[in-house]
This record gives structure tokens, sequence and C-alpha cells, in this order.
């Protein structure tokens, strides 16, 4: 087995992987050892779309391929490797804008109990918000209530789902340029649900097999995520539990507290975990837990939930992905409660070596092992209270095995796109002009979103932070969600001073007079929605071009695992922006639809895709392209300018 350290640049992650050794305690970590990436299915070669195969058409090992032998790789049905690779990888599109869209599904049939006072436990938290939604919906305001207003909303937003036909409502909210050039390849998303039942029929036995059509589909669905399903979720849950604004808290193993009863909730899903940030402070709870030994209840988040709840109420990051078996390796975590997505099955096996319990709380995500507690909105307080109970009936079963890592570090979370707004233009005068002022004069190189996932095949957070410490070095400010964002949050980036330490001089000048981070957390997943109502935002302030393509912007998901990522990072790129993935890319099998996705989209959507597994190489690409985007607005001199300054700064300082 390969030494700890190599295996995660966090401490505190290195500390529990040796301790789960010692434990005898199986993790991914060790997984991911023993089991070796299948290499056929890794470069997207293998289709089992039906029972006439598996049919496995690889690369030929290690020698150039003439265009006859590619010709000659085909499955039972005859379908070409392109066919294979393309239909490999718009599934994967689909499987993502389905997750996305099933949690928005949720949340909007939430919103809608709530507006009809079927969902006690929630109120309308962001009335600005509402009113914005009831605008791009077409809901008259006039004198009506909030609650009649939200009632039209939530009816209109579920819509969303099941349209057959037209063009998703959010689409408007994009560039008007970028809206006609949708319109032009044929790729406006027409339903959430369509898309994804429509790339499932094309990818089935038989039906298109045409990879730049299927690839077309595949941008068709993916927008249907981030202009529809995610950007729905985002909305909405701002709207029912209030738009985030910057919030200071904590984030690693370390939060766990060794004399108190602690609860990890984990998933994606904000519904229930804003029930248990209210009950873990009810006083008759925090009563119930003293009765039982213990100081208090201290609820601590993973994954995108953790976001969610971080954002909006502070509540402590305990890890990002590939922490959640470690968190219960500590053995001082009475319950893990999970709600859906990026849930290890192995967290229950884990869970067996502790005292810890798995909880599951919703009816499509159900572990063999786990106790199930299902969670009902319109009864959400008191299922909280179950839930939280039966976490402090556990605290007595804590065994002596306890080790909980020091480590934490503080973070400034809470970037929405509302609040950024408000941040750089005050809250009278709210807009994006200053930021793009500083892009325009060199300041600020350009915008980076780097977001995603973790995977043991790389060093966890090790590429993150490497590519996020590069692209801030070189004045690329940095917007942030997911697991990426924790990892660099674990690393010290999300602290104002974190400007003067890691930035180039341009961008600390911009950060130390706003008083923000070089790096911004944006929130979830989801919240990549976030991202592309600011860069349409930074569009319509003027002056760096009438398109998402023309800004100097780049995309990254460097340590990718899921499917919601390949989702997230098409609809980058079909939105206009170049993106870089890491790890692995899986249609390498094929060079005409790696090709295709790698060069032809930039012509056919001013946004393209690239893989570069190293970090400093693929933040420099992204660099690359933000000074090429720099040079088509003619700003690229502006910058030359301010370089020179600084550099004949410095030489005066030092005389
Ligand atoms: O949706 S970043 S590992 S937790 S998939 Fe999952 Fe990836 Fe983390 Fe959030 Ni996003």
């Amino acid at each position: 087995m390969a030494e700890a350290e190599t295996k995660s640049i966090d401490n505190a992650s290195v500390e529990m992987i040796k301790k789960a050794a010692s434990d005898g305690v199986n993790t991914v970590f060790d997984r991911a050892e023993t089991m070796k990436p299948c290499p056929i299915g890794a470069e997207g070669s293998c289709c089992s779309n039906c029972s006439m195969g598996p049919c496995r058409v690889p690369l030929p090992k290690g020698k150039e391929e003439t265009p006859e032998a590619r010709k000659k790789r085909k499955g039972v049905c005859g379908a070409t490797v392109e066919t294979i690779a393309a239909r490999n990888f718009v599934r994967k599109v689909a499987a993502g804008a389905a997750a996305h869209g099933d949690h928005a599904r949720k949340v909007t049939e939430t919103f809608l109990a709530v507006a009809k006072g079927e969902a006690p436990g929630y109120t309308i938290k962001d009335e600005q918000k509402l009113l914005q939604l009831a605008l791009d919906f077409g809901v008259k305001i006039g004198d009506r209530s909030n609650q009649e207003i939200a009632i039209d909303v939530g009816e209109i937003a579920l819509k969303e789902f099941g349209k057959q036909e037209g063009e998703l409502l959010l689409v408007r909210r994009a560039p008007l340029k970028r809206q006609e050039l949708w319109q032009r390849q044929g790729v406006t998303p027409r339903g959430i649900d369509r898309e994804v039942v429509e790339t499932m029929h094309r990818t089935h036995m038989g039906v298109d097999q045409d990879y730049p059509s299927l690839l077309r589909q595949g941008v068709r669905t993916a927008l249907s995520d981030g202009w529809g399903g995610s950007m729905i979720a985002t909305e909405l849950q701002d709207v029912l539990l209030g738009t985030p604004a910057p919030v200071f808290s904590q984030i690693n193993l370390g939060v766990l507290k060794e004399d108190e009863v602690n609860i990890i909730i984990h998933g994606h899903e904000p519904l229930l975990a804003e029930m248990l940030a209210v009950v873990t402070q009810d006083p008759e709870m925090i009563e119930y837990a003293r009765a039982k030994g213990a100081k208090g209840i201290n609820l601590g988040g993973m994954c995108c939930t953790a976001n969610e709840i971080l954002m909006r109420h502070g509540v402590p990051i305990v890890g990002n992905f590939l922490q959640q078996e470690l968190a219960i390796v500590t053995g001082a975590l009475e319950a893990m409660v999970v709600d859906v997505q990026c849930i290890m099955q192995g967290i229950v096996d884990v869970a067996q070596c502790y005292h810890t319990k798995i909880i599951t709380t919703d009816p499509r995500a159900n572990i063999r092992g786990a106790t199930h507690i299902e969670f009902d909105e319109r009864n959400a307080i008191e299922v909280a209270k179950n839930i939280v109970r039966t976490a402090i009936d556990n605290f007595a079963n804590r065994g002596k095995n306890i080790q909980i890592p020091s480590h934490k570090t503080d973070l400034i979370a809470g970037f929405s796109h509302e609040t950024i707004n408000y941040l750089l233009g005050g809250l009278f005068r709210a807009s994006y002009r200053p930021l793009n002022d500083n892009i325009i004069n060199g300041r600020i190189r350009g915008v980076a979103g780097v977001v995603g996932c973790n995977n043991p095949r790389v060093t966890h957070d090790d590429v993150h932070v490497t590519m996020v410490k590069e692209l801030i070095k070189n004045d690329v400010l940095v917007l942030q969600t997911g697991c990426s964002a924790m990892a660099c949050a674990k690393a010290g980036l999300m602290v104002p001073e974190a400007a003067a330490e890691y930035a180039g001089e341009g961008l600390a000048s911009v950060c130390e007079a706003v008083g923000i981070p070089p790096v911004l957390h944006l929130g979830a997943c989801v919240d990549n929605s976030r991202i592309l109502i600011a860069a349409t935002a930074m569009v319509k302030d003027g002056g760096l071009g009438d398109d998402i393509s023309d800004l100097p912007v780049a995309g990254a998901a460097p340590e990718w695992m899921s499917e919601k990522a390949i989702t997230i990072g098409q609809y980058f790129v079909g939105s206009g922006v170049f993106t870089v993935f890491g790890v692995t890319w899986p249609t390498l099998g094929s060079k005409e639809v790696t090709d295709f996705l790698f060069k032809e989209f930039e012509d056919m959507y001013g946004g393209m895709w690239a893989f570069e597994p190293d970090p400093i190489k693929a933040a420099h690409l992204m660099i690359e392209h933000i000074d090429k985007k720099r040079k088509a607005l003619g700003i690229d001199k502006a910058r030359e300018r301010v370089l020179y300054d600084m550099e004949m700064r410095r030489e005066l300082e030092a005389v």
C-alpha cells in the first residue's frame, strides 16, 4: 500500500487514512488501489447498450492507428467507435442533468407546498428574488400577496420539467447573442425532462448513429440543466431559504467535537439540512443531549449539502467527497444523515466498525444496512427532531477509539451573484462595473470557475489547490463551487488575507480594496448556475464584448469524477466557456469525437473542452485562453501597462 501522505495533501485526511489502516478499516483510498480502472471503459470504447455485447473497441496499444484500422473498430451492430464514444459521453450528460433536474423538481414541489401553506416549517425568505422570478416567468405582481405570486411561480417552474415545446424560460436570461447562437445550432432546450429522455432514446441501440448529431443533443441536454434544472434549484432555494451573503465559518475534520453529539448532513438537497440547522439549536434538543451526557449538539456538513448550509447559516464543513468515510473513522460521529447524490455505499461498512448510524432520508436513495427515517417536507420539524433524537441516543454507544484531527481552517463563503454585485458596486449602485473596469484596466487578468469533485485516482485536493494558486498568482479571480471550493478553503485560500499571500499584485490590490478573498465560494454544484449569471452580468455591464464567449474567462474541474461534472462542463462549453478537465477524459478512444469536442466546438459555440491532468499546465491553458480573449477585445495592452507600472514600482522600492 502506498504511503498515506501520497493520497492527500490535507493533513487531517492523512491522519485519518493512517487511523483507518491501524483500525483495519477499508476506505475508498484502499479500494482505488486494488480496483484498477478498466482501460477500455475509461476511454469510452465499450458499448453495453444491448446484449449482443458488451462490445469492446479499444485503441490499439502503442502504435499509430491507420484510418482503415479505425474503421474496423466496430460493435456487433456495426456501431463505429465514434458512435460508441459519443453515446457514452452524452449518456453521462443526461445522467448529470437528471440528477440536478430531479433535485430541482423536489425543491419546486416543496416551494409550491410552502406557497400553499402546506409545509409549515418553511417560509419565503427572499421576497426580492421571488419578484425577480415572477418577472422572468411573466407572473402578474400588482398588489397580489407573496403567497399568490409564489403559487404562480411554483406552478410555472414545475411545468418547465415536463414542457414538450418552445424554450425553457430562464434561457432568456442569457445574452441575446448567445440565445441566437443556440437557436442557430438547434440546441435551445425545450423541457428539462424531455432533453434527458430524448438523449436516452437517441443512445438506445439502433437510433442516433452520427456523432455530431449525438453531441449536439448532448449540448441541448446540458443547457437544460445549467439554464434549467440547476438554475431553478438555485433560485427557488434562495427564495425559500435565503440568498447567501458573506458568512464566516470553519472547515475540516477538526470541526468535530469530542464532548458533543456530532451529526453530519451529507448529500445535496438543502431542505432537510435547513431543518436540522434549526432543530439542533432547539433548547429542548440541547437539554436532551445534556441528559445523555453530551455538552451539546454539533452539526456539520459534507459535500454539497454542506455548501448549502454553510452559505446560509455558517454551519461548519467537515469535509469534501473523499472525506466522508474518514469522518466516521474519527470514532466521534453519532450519525451521518444522507439525502441524495455522491454518497458512497462504503460508508455503511465503515460505520459498522464504529458506532456511527447511517440514516437515509430520501425515498429515492436507500442504502442496504442503513437506518431509514424518511423526510417529509410537510412535517419537516418533527422528522428532523426524530433524526436528532436518534443521533443523541447513539452518543452512549461511542467507543474509546476516538481521534479527531486538530486541523480546521477559517473561511468566508456566501458569494452569490447578488453579493458580488453589492460588494463590487455598493448597495445603491449594485453592479459589475468595477469588476469589468478592473478587467479592462488589467489589474484582474480574467475570471476562472474552478469546480467539481475529488477523485482518488489523483492526490486528494492537490490538483484543485495547485491550479487555483497558479491562477490567482497570475491575477485570475477564481469562482468556486462544490468539493473544489472545499479543497481551496482547507488550504486557506478563502480568507481576505490570502490575497496578499498568494495573489498577483493586480488581483491582490483589487481584493484588498474591496475586502474579498481572491477565491470566492459561490456554493454547491447546482450553484454553478450562479457562475452563468455572473458571466451574463459581466456581458451586460459592457466593455467586454456581447457574448459570454467574448469574456476573458475559463472553467475547470481538475479532480472530476461524477457524471454531473460532465454535464456542468458541457453547459459551460455550450454557453461559450473554454473548459479544462483533469484526471481522465472519457472519449479518448475516438480521435474524431475528441477533436470535435476540443476543436470544432469552438467554431460552433465559442467554447470548447480541453483535457490536461497537470494542474499547472491546465492553469496555463486557461490563462492563454484568457489572454487570447483580452487581445480580441483590444485590452491586452492595458495589462502590459499595469505590469510595467508594477515592475517600475518594484525597482523604485529596491533603490
Ligand atoms: O455536486 S463536486 S463530488 S459533492 S458531484 Fe459530488 Fe462532485 Fe463533490 Fe456536490 Ni458536485
